[in-house]
Order: C-alpha cells, then structure tokens, then sequence
C-alpha cells in the first residue's frame, strides 16, 4: 500500500509550515499587503462530537487548492479557519453527562484542528476564531445593541414554535413539514405553536434590498431563487371592504385587485381581532368552537393545498366596494393570521382555493377574467392571466392593465392603494437555551435597557448543573447572583440563537485580535473591497438561513458604517454532497459513514485531497468509493517515482541522472498544454480535469527513460496545491531550499501551444499523387477523411474500390485501390 514515504513527509512539511507560519496572511501595513489580496473562506464547521466527515474535506479541499494557487498567484490570500462553538449538541451531552458544553467544546475543537491540520490545508492559524469567546461574543452582543438602539431588535408576544424535546423555541427557518406535522430541523422532533414572549430582529425592513442585492452577487441560481422564495415578494393592492351597519371595515391583501366584481365574499382568518365584533350573536357558537379547533393546527398544515376545506359564517355581510353588492363574511383556517392583512377577498371564479370553498358552501361564483384566446368565460375556476370582463369600467383590459386601472381607481376613492407583501417574518431571536451569547440587555420597571457599551462583554456565568429545565424557562433564570442586580434590575435570561456568531464572523478573521473595533476599517477595506469574500464555500443547506442572516447583518453594518461592501459574500460556490459507497446519504442509521481518519492513516492526506477531488465536479453530489483512492496513490507514487529512487537500504534519494538539458519538443508541447489546461481548470474550479490532465502529462514522461528538470520543476509546481506535502518534499530534493508555497506558478509558452502542422504525403498504389499540410497529431480516420476530400486524390479513387490504407502518423497515407 505505503508506496512512497507519505507517513514521513506529510507530518514533516505540516511542521516546516506551522513553525515557519508560511500560512501567515499580512495585514495592511505588514510586509506582503501590498500584494492584490484574495479573500477564500470556508463554512466554519460546528464542532460536533463526530469529528469531521469526508463532506467537511471535499469543500475544505476545494478552498485550500485555490488558496494554495492564488498563493503561487502573487496574490497576499487569507484563508482562515474558526469554530462555529455555541449550540445545543454540546448543551444536550451537558444535560446528559453533566459535563459542562465548554469542556466539550474544547474537546471537540482540539479533535477538529488536529484532522484539519493532518490534512495540510494552509490555514492562517494566527487568526483562529471560536464563537464562544467573550473576545468574539463582546462583538456579537455590540451589533446586537446597535441594532437594538436603531428598533430593528424588539420584544414581542408571538406564536411562535416550541419545541418540546428541545425545550425551546425555534424561528421559522429551523422548521420542516413532515406527514405527522411541523418538525425540528435539528433531530425532527415535533414542534407546536405556542405564545411567548420574544426578541425579533426586524430583518422585513431589509426584504427589498435583500432581494434586489442578489443581482450583485456571483452564486448558483438555484440558491438565488430560494433565497428569493424565501422573501416572497408579492405585488397587489390593499382593498377596504366596510363591514353591513358597523362601524368598521376589512382591510384584505390581494395579488389580484383586477378581480374584485367577482368578489363574492370575504373571508378572515378566525384568529382576526374584528371577528369577535363582526360575528352575529346567533353565529358565536359556533365561531369560538371553529377558532379553538383551529388553534390547534400550524400554519404549515393550514396551508396545505390539498386538505380540505373548513370554515364557518359569521351570519354578517360587508359591501364590495366597486360592485356595491352585499357580500357574506366567514372565517376558514386557509387564511393565515402571519400574512398580509389576515384576511382575503375570495374570488371562487380565478381563485383554486376560494372555488373550493365556495363549491363547499355554496357561495355565489362569478367570472370576471376570460381567457385571451376565447370570448367566453370558462366553465369552472380559471387563474390564469387574461381579458377583464363583466367589469364595467374594467372591460376589454388585459390582466396587467385591469390591475393598474382598477388600482388607480381605488386610490382615487381612497378605499385601497398599491401594496407590496413579503413572505419573509422578522427574525426570532431568542433561545430558552445556556450555551449562548446573553444578550447584553437589563429589565428596569419592565423596560428593556441597553447594557453600556463599556461594560460589554455581558459573560455567560458558569453553570454546574445541566438538569433539564420545565416549561420554557431559560436556565439563566436559575442562576439568581447573575440575573439580580443590586439596583433592582434583571438581566435578561434568554440566549442568543446560533446563527448570531455565524453572521459575521467572517469580518472578526481580517482583524482577531481588536479590542477597540470589532474590525479595523483599514482592515475591513484592504480585505472586504471592493466586493467582499472573493469566493466562499460551504454547504447549500445554508441556502436560506446563514446565508439570508448573514447578508442581513451585513447590509445593516453596512449602513451603520463598519463595513463598505453591500453584500458580504461575492462568489459562492457549493459543494455537492458525497453520498455513501452504496449511494446513499451519508448517514449513521445506514451505518454507511466514511471515517477519514482511518484513510488519512492508509493512504496520507495527499491521497484523500487528490481523491476527493477526482471524485468529480465539486458542485455536483457524487458517491464514494474507497477502492477508488488507489489510483490517485499509485499516480502520486509514480510521481514520486520520476524524481527519487530507493537505495539497498530502503533510503529514497534524488535521481542522479536527472537531465538539465532542455526537453525533446514533443514532451514540452504536453507540459505546457498541461500548463494551459490545470491553470485554467483552476480559475473555473475544475478540479477533476485539470487533474486528470496532469495524469496524461505523468503517463507520458513515465515512457521516458531519461527526465528533465525543466519538465518536473513545473509539474512538481502545477501539483502543489492537490498535493502539497509530496510536491515540497520532491521540490526540496531537487535542490530548492524554500516552500513552493510561493514559488511563481508556471506560465504556458502560446508556440508551443499551437498545434504543430505537417506535411502529410498521399499516395495512390504507392506513388506520390498529392500532398496537404495538416497537424501532425491527426488520428487515421480524421487524416483519411481529409485526403479524400482532395480533388487530386478524389479522382484516382472515384468508383474504385479502396482495398487499404497504409498510415504513418504526421507523415504518410497511401490508399490501395483495386481496379
Ligand atoms: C383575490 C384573488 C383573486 C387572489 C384571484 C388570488 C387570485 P401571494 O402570491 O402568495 O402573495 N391571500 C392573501 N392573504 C392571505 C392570507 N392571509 N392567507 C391566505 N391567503 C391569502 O398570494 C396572494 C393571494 O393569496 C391574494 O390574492 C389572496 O387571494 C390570497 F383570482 O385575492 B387573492
């Protein structure tokens, strides 16, 4: 197995690095920074009790390649590494062993570096960050004051989503639909609604931009689309509907104001605060029995298209405002408190939803939409776009139009006006956890009051007992010497959630170890400019919730004047998941978990990378195969190979017949097409085939029998960054005596990329009867097809029959004909 010496060198150059601090990034000012910088950044991982898996490494793997070859680049690259440390695993194995999640924390932690550094990933490690640290987490709570001071983090009484078995509550983003209802996203326990009192941050205030800003960014489609699903920007109109011999109206939201003649009736979801007032006597009760049922059921399994409908009359009628028409009103569990006014005008003639329930109930239907293409109205519901008709002063219009006329009428009445609706809800932002950020904020007379600035950090006291707390009570409230404060003030007990230290902590890396700012702006420009993180990667799992989170964190520095860039993260790139041997999801239940550390040891690091990233294009999800880590090993020995060779004892020394002569023409033309290729599969991230352009190059001089340094110099730098410990092993030997790691990356000679052209002869029956000129390197069929196609040489073979074609490669095609 062991065919080269990799469990000698790997551990040697990881030394050479870690005491050299090759790695070492320069800031403004320092030796270095006067360098074009590059900013790659990896997802930090959670510190999990697992360790790393080989999905960690594929994306790990990635980053570090483009480190290591903008390096060689001459650019001055930060390439950074921290720990994503607080959260409710380490806090759940405290409730279970009673040892304290720090402990763990730091357990895990120190078992994360080790594999990450027996890897060889060139991180800065001079700017290693951990969430949990009051240095870090005195930062976090600072945004979460400004944000405070300017309203955008609030205190309210919500529904929101607790969990029973997590004993906390979760924010929307941190919920999954399952066939038995809502479930947590970490471990898929149930969640009910419940009401409590919450932080929210007011990330709504953001939604345009946050939707308009994803043009400036280079990310995958697909995370774009999401993240603009996730905002749900909807355009409509605001409509007041006065409710029969009250003094109060109906404010309903609709995307399609074009509609409203066919508005039959209204309808409000039942938990509206008008209900109660609008509801006839004789109608009470059954609306409060309607209202408690409802309670019990979720958003999510409200909305479901396909359950049926429920609801019920409130016995009283409001009046359409352009038909004049009195229209009954009714509550239905499909209309959701959380969006828009909490109410809708039903339309059961264009509306899915609304026909259902009108074909329930046996409501009016009445169509005021034709298809473009026909001049009657359809049968049954039609939602598509089309031509307004039994619309007075609609009629004739198409959708776009009607929508514009019958909004410009409504404003003009002053009953409605043009509105914009957002899926997107404000953040919830507080956790019934300990292991959190506290959040820096004092109780007086039912006030909440910013903790001063100069007192920050507000420190997590230190626990001893985990036992599992009752009810939704934080478990800071038990820690009264913490909580109490002698003027009479309490703190705050909940925790932050963990997304909070994630959404920023890419800036705390440009500068770790600021007491004064949580970074420099001289820092923040030097590496933030004039786009952000010039590439990150990580997992698309993120695609809504730290990556939505963290953009929004940033606009509000941004417009606070920490940071100068609108958008945090310029290019993402997401790596495809590595499914099992078996074509699985990696996963503990299918007992199909590759283990890297086991490889690590059988195969060295340089093995794993280079298979890692052979596996296939790194966005793509592709399956593992152990076996398959062979033929990267052997290719690495072959490497190996051309530049040492092993004595009687078993020592490997430098070849000494390594040729300083320059290479035959043939061999230079691979070497700077491989030049060419794995330069520019580098710049697309084509990892898989710019390696496997380097294998051709690799198979090629192994035919040799003597090798040039001026070939295995380059090749030895075109490798480095997929397999840095064997590269500077053999970059060594051959006489350098500092890293590769910025050593000038080769350029590609544009003659000898050219291909080279020959002068082909052509003979019928052995006698010269033409001649092109044509690449040399032209295969049998493609040489034979072009010859034939001479009209000199087309002549002699017309209605003959070719018996035969003798061919010599660059040189010679001699056709056989018959009579
Ligand atoms: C009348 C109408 C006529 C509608 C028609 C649609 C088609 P999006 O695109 O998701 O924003 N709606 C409004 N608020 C609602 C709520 N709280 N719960 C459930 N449904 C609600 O959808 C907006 C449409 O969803 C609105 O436009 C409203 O129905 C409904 F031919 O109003 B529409």
């Amino acid at each position: 197995r062991r065919a080269y010496p990799f469990d000698r060198i790997e551990p040697k150059w990881q030394r050479i690095w870690r005491e050299r601090r090759v790695f070492r990034a320069a800031n403004p000012g320092e030796p270095g920074a006067q360098k074009p910088k590059y900013y790659v950044l990896d997802m930090f991982p959670y510190p999990s009790g697992r360790g790393l898996h080989v999905g960690h490494l594929e994306g790990y793997t990635a980053s570090d390649i483009v480190a290591r070859y903008k390096r060689m680049r001459g650019f001055n690259v930060l390439h950074p590494m921290g720990w994503d440390a607080f959260g409710l695993p380490a806090e759940q194995h405290a409730i279970a062993t009673g040892i304290h999640p720090r402990i763990t924390t730091e357990r895990n932690i120190a078992n994360f570096r080790a594999q990450i550094e027996a890897m060889g990933f060139s991180y800065d490690w001079s700017r290693e960050i951990k969430t949990t640290d009051p240095g870090y987490y005195r930062w976090t709570q600072w945004i979460f004051l400004q944000l405070f001071r300017r309203g955008l983090a609030y205190v309210a009484e919500a529904p929101v989503w607790y969990c029973p078995a997590l004993q906390t509550v979760l924010a929307n983003e941190e919920i999954l639909p399952s066939p038995e209802g809502p479930v947590s996203e970490r471990g898929h326990h149930p969640v009910e609604r419940r009401p409590l009192r919450q932080w929210m941050l007011r990330i709504t205030a953001y939604a345009e931009r946050l939707l308009a800003d994803l043009d400036l960014v280079e990310w995958p489609e697909s995370i774009k689309e999401m993240q603009r699903n996730w905002i749900g920007r909807s355009e409509g109109a605001a409509i007041r509907f006065p409710i029969e011999g009250k003094d109060v109206s109906v404010e309903v939201f609709t995307t399609r104001p074009d509609t409203l003649f066919g508005a039959t009736y209204l309808v409000l979801a039942p938990e509206h605060p008008l209900v109660s007032e609008i509801t006839r006597p004789e109608c009470r009760t059954a609306v409060e029995a309607y209202q408690q049922e409802v309670a019990k059921k979720s958003d999510l399994e409200r909305s479901e298209l396909s359950g049926g409908k429920t609801g019920v009359s409130l016995g009283s009628f409001a009046i359409n405002p352009a038909s004049r028409e009195r229209i009954p009103v009714w509550i239905a569990d499909y209309v959701l408190m959380s969006y828009g006014t909490g109410a809708i005008m039903a339309v059961p003639a264009h509306d899915e939803r609304d026909y259902e329930f009108a074909t329930l109930f046996g409501l009016p239907v009445r169509s005021v939409v034709r298809p473009a293409d026909s001049s009657d109205p359809p049968a049954r519901c039609f939602s598509g776009e089309g031509i307004a008709c039994s619309s007075r002063f609609l009629d004739g219009l198409p959708t776009r139009e009607a929508k514009k006329a019958m909004i410009a009428w409504l404003e003009e009445k002053g009953v409605g006006k043009r509105t914009v609706q957002y899926r997107l809800r404000d953040w919830l932002f507080s956790r019934q956890r300990y292991w959190g950020e506290p959040f820096p904020i004092i109780w007086r007379n039912g006030k909440a009051e910013a903790v001063p600035e100069t007192e920050l950090p507000v420190l997590l006291p230190e626990r001893k007992e985990f036992s599992p707390e009752k009810g939704g009570f934080a478990p800071l409230s038990q820690e009264k010497s913490w909580v109490e404060l002698p003027d009479g003030g309490r703190r705050e007990t909940n925790t932050m959630p963990q997304w909070a230290g994630s959404c920023w902590y890419y800036l705390r890396y440009l500068d770790p170890a600021n007491g004064q700012a949580l970074v420099s702006p001289v820092a923040e420009r030097y590496w933030m400019g004039p786009q952000g993180v010039d590439l990150y990667i990580g997992g698309a799992e993120h695609a809504v919730l730290h990556l939505l989170y963290a953009r929004f964190w940033h606009k509000f520095l941004y417009d606070i004047g920490v940071v100068s860039t609108p958008e945090p993260f310029h290019r993402l790139v997401n790596q495809g998941i590595i499914l099992g041997e078996d074509g699985r999801k990696m996963s503990k239940s299918f007992g199909n978990i590759v283990n890297p550390d086991g490889l690590l040891r059988e195969y060295g690091a340089d093995t794993v990378r280079l298979f890692e990233m052979f596996l296939g294009p790194l966005e793509q999800m592709k399956p593992w195969s152990s076996q398959g880590l062979e033929g990267p090993h052997r290719f690495l020995a072959r490497v190996w190979r051309l530049v040492m060779e092993e004595d009687a004892e078993g020592r490997w020394t430098p070849r000494p017949g390594l040729s300083t002569e320059e290479a035959p023409l043939e061999v230079r033309r691979i070497l700077h097409q491989t030049i060419r290729k794995v330069t520019d599969d580098l710049e697309q991230l084509s990892f898989h085939t710019a390696i496997a352009q380097m294998m051709i190059l690799v198979n090629a001089l192994t035919r040799q029998l003597v090798q040039w340094r001026c070939v295995l110099e380059p090749l030895i730098l075109l490798l480095s960054p997929f397999a840095p410990h064997l590269c500077e092993e053999l970059w060594s030997a051959l006489g350098q005596t500092d890293s590769l790691a910025y050593a000038r990356w080769p350029e590609a000679d544009p003659r000898l990329l050219a291909e080279e052209e020959a002068e082909w002869v052509i003979q019928i029956n052995g006698k010269v009867r033409g001649r092109m000129t044509a690449a040399r390197s032209l295969g049998r069929e493609e040489a034979e097809a072009l010859a034939r196609r001479r009209p000199e040489i087309e002549a002699w073979i017309e209605g003959k029959s070719v018996q035969k074609v003798v061919f010599v490669p660059g040189k010679l095609l001699n056709f056989v004909v018959g009579p």
